[in-house]
């Protein structure tokens, strides 16, 4: 059971892949992934968050910051859906080849390096959103996991998470080309819980339910209407979170759960 000194530099050195581990970016991506964890499973605590999105199991909250007068607001969302696994939720957000069926933000994206199997290096040109400039980014995203327990409850620390965090590419310097470079900060964790009923016969889709998490924390770089900003996001996370998830569905409804 997951205790306020769980170690989990040590868990996600674990799960990580050699040619992950033997990365010069391996020490930041270790220190911002459990800082990441840390964070996404933290309570909302009192006060600080307000609600901003409510449908069925799915629940925004945001913080409203600025820096240097841009606005920075941190999410965090929390969702549940039955039929999927945490493993399968991170699998889909991760990997490339299916990134263009569900992110609507995107223009172009690029693999700039596959670090391993479980580190790929991105570049992203996003749409733009009228009167601001267009934006891009570039970031590294990981793929990790801790294995599931014997007793999988909500506390234990099983789970499966991708962060995606901004990283400086030589080869992409910012604002190099006609956009503004944004930095972000993003984890999307998923639990699976397995209703008791399941216990001693095969497990069906109908048995799991996905407990996630997604927090997002996005610099937009340079000017951009406040209220425009906020407006947006107000848009795109809820259809992001609702789009991804059924897309996810959709995805292995027929195909064996992964767990
Ligand atoms: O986490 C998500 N996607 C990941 C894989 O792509 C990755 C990317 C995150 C970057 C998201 C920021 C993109 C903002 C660009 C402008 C948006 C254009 C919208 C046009 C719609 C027709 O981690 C899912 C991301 C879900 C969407 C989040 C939207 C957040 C907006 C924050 C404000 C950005 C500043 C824009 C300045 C004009």
């Amino acid at each position: 059971v997951q205790t306020a000194q769980t170690n989990w530099g040590e868990l996600i050195r674990a799960a990580a892949t050699n040619a992950s581990l033997k990365h010069t970016y391996w020490p930041e991506i270790e220190r911002v992934v459990a800082e990441q964890i840390r964070s996404a499973r933290m309570g909302l605590g009192k006060g600080a968050w307000q609600l901003f999105v409510e449908d069925g199991e799915m629940k925004m909250y945001r913080r409203e910051v600025e820096e240097d007068g841009l606005v920075v607001d941190p999410l965090k969302a929390t969702h549940q859906v039955k039929g999927i696994t945490g493993r399968e939720l991170c699998h889909y957000f991760f990997y490339p080849e299916y990134r263009y069926d569900w992110e609507g933000t995107l223009e172009t994206m690029n693999v700039v390096d596959k670090i391993a199997e479980d580190t790929i290096l991105f570049h992203q040109i996003h749409k733009r959103i009228w009167p601001a400039a267009q934006r891009d980014a570039t970031f590294w995203s990981h793929l990790t996991h801790v294995p599931d327990e014997e007793n999988k409850s909500e506390d234990s620390p099983h789970m499966w998470a991708t962060v995606n965090s901004s990283v400086e590419l030589p080869s992409h310097p910012p604002n190099g080309g006609k956009q503004v470079r944004i930095y972000l900060t993003i984890i999307l964790m998923g639990q699976t819980i397995i209703s008791p009923a399941a216990k001693g016969r095969e497990i069906k889709r109908d048995d799991i339910t996905c407990k996630i998490t997604y927090c997002a924390v996005v610099n937009p770089g340079g000017w951009a209407p406040s209220s425009v900003l906020r407006a947006v996001y107000k848009r795109e996370y809820p259809k992001f979170l609702k789009r991804f998830t059924a897309y996810v569905l959709e995805k292995t409804k027929n195909l064996p759960i992964k767990l």
